[in-house]
């Protein structure tokens, strides 16, 4: 039994006709900035919180006051870390702040994108087609890859397109200006200092030039939109050329995307995922996290949509269960090489986006079944108050954040199935209202 090459085959029978299936942000990525997604560069965007990123409201001039301030401390800090006074002078030295940033990263958005709405962009027509055309252009490029880190192409050429549109859009702020900005203060003061210092050692070990360090108003830099400390320990210059070069260089963007994935714990020959067709009455309370072998899920009536048979070296496979717009929606096996996306990226939507692009690039179909696109989503209150209306019914959300974790999709599916309803963990409009009724 041989494992097709897409990673998103989806391990048929061989005797069934073959069917085939980073931001690199360290933060908890989601989908609901809206503004954020361009019709181009379809960039999951950064999860925002509801606080203020800036603190006492001062006037310009006492911010800017404070901001010199934490520049010379910074710069006193790194110093003392063994950084050359001269490598400072022209990083944090000449750093301006980045109001943009703070205003982008303090912003809520009101509506969440639905997931189907995000695919569709993101396996738009035009990006297939030109993914296409680069696919073509760069042949020898790629099949280097493939053969040096086991990734293949069509992953790859995702990653780009989604990342950059292929190169096209690769934000040009100024890198160190905007993690200035990010850990002078607000609440990315963390994430800010230490993607800093890692903008240092890049410069430091001679891997970059200074003036390269543009890239996206969060700090992402480059093809496949690699923060600092991404791009110091996964990036390669694959052609050898002596600088690292995720902005130019076809050949050292894709294979530090590649060696990121290889040393994320990419299996090669192995799916990202499988749309499934599960039993009108499949137990949903066994999806999103529950890990099982395909075997398992088929003797609990799972099936590939495509009406064909898992493989038997399929079945093997650990895979968990997705139903990503509730019991109406598609269905998906999802396999490790998902997880591994999803360190590129912490976003199911994000990897799902990659996987349809990728099969897309392959010439396959991966989502068939359609979404409920009429489902009217939720906002950012309406989460909001149906974690109150949870949280007061005795179903514990873990807090009101307005965000839809871990905790709050467990509260929805108790609550679901204290009312008998399939619990799928997801909640439109329609389901909204009766959580928000009196009573249970
Ligand atoms: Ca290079």
């Amino acid at each position: 039994m041989r494992y097709y090459l897409l990673p998103l085959a989806i391990l048929l029978s061989a005797c069934a006709t073959p069917q085939v299936d980073i931001q690199t942000s360290e933060s908890a990525v989601n989908l609901s900035d809206a503004a954020l997604l361009t019709a181009e560069a379809v960039t999951p965007p950064t999860a925002v919180l509801n606080t203020a990123a800036t603190g006492q409201g001062d006037s310009a001039m006492a911010q800017a006051q404070r901001f010199a301030h934490w520049k010379d401390d910074f710069t006193r800090r790194a110093i003392a870390k063994g950084y050359s006074p001269q490598l400072l002078a022209i990083t944090v030295g000449r750093a301006t702040m980045n109001e943009r940033a703070l205003e982008r990263d303090s912003s809520q958005p009101e509506f969440t994108r639905p997931v189907w709405s995000y695919i569709k962009s993101a396996a738009s027509p035009e990006r297939i087609e030109r993914g296409q055309a680069e696919l073509a252009d760069h042949t020898a490029i790629f099949d280097e890859l493939e053969q040096t880190y086991g990734v293949p192409r069509q992953i790859l050429a995702a990653i780009w397109g989604l990342e950059s549109s292929y190169g096209r859009i690769l934000g040009n702020h100024d890198i160190i200006n905007s993690l200035a900005t990010f850990a002078f203060e607000g609440r990315r003061t963390k994430f800010g200092e230490a993607q800093l210092f890692a903008s240092l050692d890049l410069i430091q070990s001679g891997a970059v030039r200074v003036e390269q360090l543009t890239g996206s108003w969060a700090g992402a830099m480059g093809m496949t939109q690699f923060i600092p400390t991404t791009f110091r320990d996964y990036a390669v210059d694959f052609d050898r050329n002596g600088n690292t070069d995720l902005w130019t260089s076809e050949a050292d963007a894709l294979a530090s995307a590649a060696n990121y994935l290889t040393r994320s714990g990419w299996r090669p020959n192995e799916p990202v995922m499988a749309e499934v067709v599960v039993p009108v009455d499949f137990d949903y309370s066994q999806s999103e996290s529950t890990k099982k072998t395909v075997a398992a899920w088929t003797a609990l009536g799972a099936r590939p949509a495509n009406g064909l048979q898992f493989s038997p070296a399929a079945n093997q496979l650990e895979a968990k269960l997705l139903a990503p717009a509730g019991q109406r929606g598609p269905k998906l096996l999802v396999f490790k090489n998902f997880d591994v996306i999803k360190k590129y990226n912490n976003s199911t939507s994000y990897v799902m986006g990659i996987a349809s692009l990728g099969e897309a690039l392959g010439g396959q179909t991966s989502i068939r079944n359609p979404w409920p696109e009429d489902d009217q989503p939720l906002t950012f209150k309406d989460k909001e108050n149906m974690q109150k209306a949870l949280t007061a019914k005795g179903f514990d959300t873990g807090g009101v954040d307005g965000q839809v974790g871990p905790a709050t999709r467990r509260a929805i599916r108790a609550w679901q199935s204290a009312n008998g309803l399939p619990a799928d963990g997801y909640v439109e409009q329609r389901l909204l209202a009766r959580i928000m009724a009196p009573g249970r």
